[in-house]
């Protein structure tokens, strides 16, 4: 039997239909599956683990128990820093940058990753993701100044989603592709070719707890939809990678604005706005900080904060047109 297009199959097919590819995606995309199939395996068992930890923060192998964003995060460093493709990483969870030159052969890519996104669900048994970005860097020793890079130099970037199955959902500048680990054989199959995103949705998601700091654009543009005479509805829930997943497939629009409270909303530039904005963008959607495209900011800092408006492109423009009316 056939067990259809893996994602390493499909690496390959991609590789050879680009001449000039290196190959080295293929390599990276490897170590980020191991990463991801362990993490997933780990989120599978996330209520047992507690169980187990319980009696004396050790598990039956005699490891201390970690909690799962910082199992997710030691995961990545090291399925990722063997490999000899990448330089350095950063990572939502580390303050600083870490090097992986000088410890293993240096490659020309950086990584940058959250590892668990949607850490108020971890332990609510709710989906949960990682994030990730590539970008190229340069010869010479790495500083954070690498990774100061606007989203539009992204060479790559997806996620994988913890949710009802596995899944990892990427791009490389050529479509948006999406595959569903199949967990008898262990394998991500492809099960979402080149995914487009409806150009108009009916979901909106957007944390309404906030609405009493909103500002103008937001309240105005989110009262718009609920009396449009095109019934929308809300969806919300409150993982990035969750809420983002859902109305790629079905068309819609997730909004972390910038309220009176956080002026630069809450969710992270460099590896939550730009991975999920070079992927919709493939997919025919659209990302924006609400006057700005979010693919071409200029980062000042490693974990700075960015307001996110994604997914549909009408939707998008359409909330663009409330705050642009409200700030003029
Ligand atoms: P995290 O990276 O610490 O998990 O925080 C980011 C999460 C996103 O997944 C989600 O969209 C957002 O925070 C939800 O925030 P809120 O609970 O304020 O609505
Ligand atoms: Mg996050």
């Amino acid at each position: 039997m056939s067990i259809g297009m893996t994602l390493t199959k499909f690496l390959l097919e991609e590789q050879r239909r680009h001449p000039g590819s290196t190959g080295n995606f293929t390599a990276i995309f490897s170590d980020l599956v191991t990463a991801a199939k362990v993490i997933s395996r780990e989120v599978r068992r996330a209520g047992l683990i507690d169980i187990l930890g319980a009696s004396g923060n050790s598990n039956i192998h005699g490891e201390e128990v970690q909690k799962l964003d910082e199992l997710a995060n030691e995961t990545i460093i090291r399925a990722m820093e063997h490999g000899g493709h990448l330089s350095a990483m950063a990572s939502e969870e580390m303050d600083d940058i870490i090097h992986v030159d000088g410890k293993y052969p240096r490659g020309c890519y950086l990584l940058l990753f959250d590892p668990l996104d949607g850490s108020s669900n971890i332990d609510v048994n709710v989906s949960v993701g990682t994030i990730f970005s590539i970008l190229r860097c340069q010869d010479g020793k790495v500083t954070t100044a690498d990774f100061l890079k606007p989203g539009v130099e992204q060479v790559s970037a997806g996620y994988i989603l913890y949710g009802s199955s596995t899944m990892m959902v990427y791009t490389t500048g050529h479509g948006v592709h999406g595959f569903t680990l199949d967990p008898s054989v262990g394998e991500f199959l492809l099960s979402h070719p080149d995914i487009r995103i409806p150009e108009k949705g009916k979901i909106f998601s957007i944390n309404e707890g906030n609405s009493k700091h909103w500002l103008p654009g937001t309240g105005a543009y989110v009262e718009k939809l609920k009396s449009d005479g095109k019934d929308y509805t809300a969806r919300y829930v409150g993982s990035l990678v969750s809420d983002f997943h859902r109305n790629l497939l079905k068309g819609g629009i997730f909004l972390y604005p910038a309220d009176k409270k956080s002026r630069n909303g809450k969710l992270r530039l460099l590896y939550e706005a730009n991975p999920l904005s070079f992927i919709v963008e493939q997919a025919g959607g659209r990302s924006s900080n609400g006057v700005e495209r979010i693919m071409e900011i200029r980062p000042g800092e490693l974990h700075q904060r960015t307001p996110l408006i994604i997914g549909s492109k009408a939707d998008v423009e359409e909330a663009e047109s409330f705050w642009k009316a409200h700030i003029a």
